[in-house]
């Protein structure tokens, strides 16, 4: 009852909703109704009530990373139509991988703050409470496993397609970084469960700063926040633009083998092609420059030599010749 209350309440975006007119829509008294609202303020909901008018969602940005609020006009077939949603948990990644095999194609795993977040190579993620996006998307395609990796690519496009449509300056650090100014704002994880054969699931890990954030000892200098770039847009807004963006993108790989439109977005709103940076490998640095990104997904560098090479992604660390990027 109380989601039907709050689906009222978002559709009718402009105006209020009298207490009459949701006891009637809904068939339930007036004060059950005033009961439910003040449930859902304690959940967060900025619920007003003017004397006279009714009930109306506050004007502030809708950022509750709630289940409904996301579900509310989300324009998927089947990405984000179901999600849980957790106050903390250690890993939305780790989570989606304990369930992966009972989870639904396109299950969503959002929680407010991740204990044990991580990057790749077993690095630590910095998940506080309310400060970001950490989320987890669990795909279950019909695909050999050699094609997985390019999902992260995938996931990296819709982000920064999704980022760029809300009117957020971001560009790709190829392949798994978000940077905005030269700074980290959002990384992406992937994880494959997998037989020879036959992909099992794959788990697609995003975790974006949005709020103004304590970054921790060494981030200070490479770590950024959509806030703190003074964008104030909506975490939902966020989480139902790149689901859309990404099933999109998603489906046209899986059912049609096709890549262009991702490879056109990594291109297009690329922070390194053009750019001299280092490729590091284990402990080797070495200044190249970055020619452009092939059909594959691959990375194409000339060499201090003057070579041209082709890089995978997962083999490298990439950083700016100022900096992060
Ligand atoms: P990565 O290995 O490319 O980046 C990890 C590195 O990024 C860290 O070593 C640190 O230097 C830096 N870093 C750590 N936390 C932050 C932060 N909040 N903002 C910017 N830089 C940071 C990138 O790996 C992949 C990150 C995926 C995170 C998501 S969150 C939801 C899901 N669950 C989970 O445990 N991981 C993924």
């Amino acid at each position: 009852m109380r989601e039907k209350i709050l689906k009222v309440i978002l559709d009718n975006e402009e105006g209020f909703v009298s207490g009459e007119e949701l006891s009637k829509k809904l068939g339930i008294s007036r004060t059950a109704i005033w009961k439910h609202i003040k449930v859902l303020r304690e959940q967060g909901y900025n619920i007003e009530s003017v004397n006279k008018k009714g009930y109306r969602l506050a004007d502030e940005p809708n950022d509750l990373l709630n289940p409904q609020n996301i579900y509310h006009n989300l324009k998927t077939s089947f990405i984000g139509k179901h999600i849980l949603h957790f106050d903390t948990i250690d890993s939305t990644n780790n989570y989606a991988k304990r369930l992966g095999n009972e989870l639904v194609d396109g299950s969503v795993i959002i929680s407010e703050e991740q204990t044990k977040g991580k990057g790749r190579l077993g690095r630590v993620w910095q998940s506080k409470a309310g400060d970001g996006i950490w989320m987890s998307i669990v795909l279950k395609p019909d695909l050999v496993p050699n094609k997985a990796p390019f999902i992260t690519l995938i996931g990296g496009a819709s982000i920064v397609k999704a980022l760029n449509n809300l009117g957020v300056n971001a560009q790709i650090k190829w392949p798994n970084d978000i940077v905005i100014n030269n700074k980290k704002l959002c990384g992406i994880l992937t994880e494959l469960s997998a037989e020879i054969e036959r992909v099992n699931y794959i788990v697609l890990g995003i975790g974006m700063n949005v709020k103004d954030t304590d970054f921790d000892g060494e981030l200070q200098d490479k770590a950024t926040s959509l806030y703190m770039e003074n964008y104030k847009v909506s975490r939902v807004d966020i989480v139902k633009e790149i689901l859309y963006q990404f099933e999109k993108l998603y489906l046209d790989y899986v059912e049609k083998n096709n890549k262009k439109e991702v490879l056109d977005i990594c291109r297009k709103y690329s922070a390194i092609i053009d750019k001299e940076i280092y490729v590091i490998k284990n402990d080797k640095r070495e200044l190249v420059n970055c020619i452009g990104i092939n059909e594959d997904g691959n990375l194409i560098i000339e060499n201090e030599e003057g070579k041209l090479q082709e890089i995978m992604s997962g083999e490298v660390s990439i950083r700016g010749v100022k900096g992060y990027v």
